[in-house]
């Protein structure tokens, strides 16, 4: 059920500026992954997103589109998530390219489907952390951000960064131990099993990017690997 997003543990992202064929496409979609989220950092247009959106929609899994900049919306997802930056130090990527959606948008807006991910940019080498001009965070502050989300933001989701590398088990668990409430969202680095069930330990949710346009058999055993964890 689409409703169950709470419960989803697993998520592939598909990245619309890569290219993936059908045969690749089938296999994660049948894969029993809880869902398949189509984002990107650069590069992202309405042509590509429409495309992968069309191609998944082949297959009865929950299909997300994680929001990565205006032009690319367009209507057909069961959800979108909206990503907003903490520990970005230029505040579009906070709340200004999401006022401007809400004035292009708004009218049409069903807000039952947008769900907003306050997102911790942790690796410093990635395109995303970059790109959104992000800042060096510790560990305490990290924390703290969990604290933030959880208790006065109250975000459906907090979005653990590490796009491109694996990162701290120890530190995921830290801000798991924080979050009642907020679902806890990993991503970054993960190309094993082991890996995958390890961070699903603490994280409700893993998120597989990369290592699809890699190594496709090692991605979908990630599935399998996150959801026997129990968390
Ligand atoms: C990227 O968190 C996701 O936004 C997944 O990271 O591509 O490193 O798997 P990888």
């Amino acid at each position: 059920m689409i409703e169950d997003y709470q419960n989803w543990r697993h998520i592939f992202k598909l990245d619309p500026n890569k290219t993936i064929d059908d045969e690749a496409l089938e296999s994660l979609c049948e894969s029993d992954t809880d869902a398949v989220m189509i984002g990107g950092t650069d590069g992202v247009t309405l042509d590509d997103v429409l495309n992968l959106l069309a191609r998944v929609r082949r297959y009865s899994v929950p299909c997300v589109l994680e929001v990565s900049n205006l032009p690319s919306i367009t209507p057909g997802f069961d959800f979108y998530f909206i990503p907003t930056v903490l520990n970005t130090q230029d505040k579009k990527w906070m709340i200004d390219l999401h006022i401007d959606a809400v004035k292009e948008y708004g009218d049409l807006i069903e807000w039952e489907e947008l769900m907003m991910e306050g997102y911790v940019m942790l690796n410093p080498d990635s395109k995303a952390f970059q790109y959104t001009n992000s800042k060096e965070v510790t560990t305490e502050d990290v924390v703290a951000y969990a604290q933030l989300i959880e208790h006065l933001m109250h975000l459906p989701f907090m979005y653990l960064e590490y796009s491109g590398t694996y990162g701290d088990p120890e530190l995921v668990k830290q801000v798991s131990d924080e979050l009642n409430n907020t679902t806890l969202i990993y991503g970054g680095g993960i190309r094993s099993k082991e890996q995958a069930s390890e961070m699903a330990a603490y994280a409700d949710v893993v998120v597989v990017g990369d290592v699809i346009y890699e190594d496709l058999k090692a991605a979908l055993r990630t599935v399998h690997a996150v959801k026997k964890v129990e968390k």
